[in-house]
């Protein structure tokens, strides 16, 4: 079965106004269909035509430092992951932080759920160039971590449990440059911490 481009699950304009509909439009529709489109190219007539997504990045992964096509099919797949992962990291203003058990992590981990947000901030901020910023588990303890272009924690033993896009083009129509705006519009106010905390929970 080929890759397929998910729906969002929220409207283009439920993230406004500090995700425009003319930027998840774009990036949803454009950015992120291409990936899926390109990746579909490349799996055409291969033995990873069928895999899951998952293991078509993975496989990839170790593939492509002897193989061009496996190096492009990695970064399309990978980007095709990553924004799936992402749009469901978000949802509409207004939801709940985290509670429970997740919370008490979090606790642990950063001291409190403000400094993870400033960490998420900051490490999303000072990535160079294109990529992504996450909140992982490591073992049994939370961290922040960045990858650039299309790399995520599916190739390391991390287990992801949110991602912020920090690509000029998940923000740059809104805020043009301005990447630390962005960022501290989306995660004070867009991160989907049930997904998070669902994610930790290993479900
Ligand atoms: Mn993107």
């Amino acid at each position: 079965m080929p890759i397929e481009l998910p729906a969002l699950g929220y409207a283009f304009d439920a993230l406004e106004p500090h995700i425009s509909s003319t930027t998840l439009k774009t990036h949803h529709g454009k950015h992120h269909k291409a990936y899926v489109e390109k990746a579909n190219k490349l799996l055409e007539g291969t033995p990873l035509a069928g895999a899951t997504l998952v293991d078509i990045v993975r496989e990839a992964a170790q593939r492509k430092a002897s193989d061009e096509k496996m190096a492009k099919l990695y970064n399309n797949a990978g980007q095709a992951w990553n924004h799936a992962f992402y749009w469901r990291s978000l949802r509409p203003p207004g939801g709940a932080k985290p509670s429970g058990a997740f919370a008490d992590a979090i606790r642990s981990a950063f001291g409190s759920q403000d400094k993870l947000e400033e960490q998420l901030k900051t490490a999303a901020t000072e990535q160079f160039g294109s990529g992504w910023a996450w909140l992982v588990l490591d073992g049994t303890t939370l961290r922040v971590v960045t990858t650039g272009n299309a790399d995520s924690p599916l190739i390391t033993s991390q287990r992801p449990l949110l991602t912020l896009d920090v690509w000029e083009h998940a923000y740059y129509l809104d805020y043009q440059e301005r990447r630390p705006e962005h960022l501290g519009a989306a995660i004070g106010n867009l991160i989907n911490w049930d997904f998070a905390a669902q994610n930790f929970a290993g479900r």
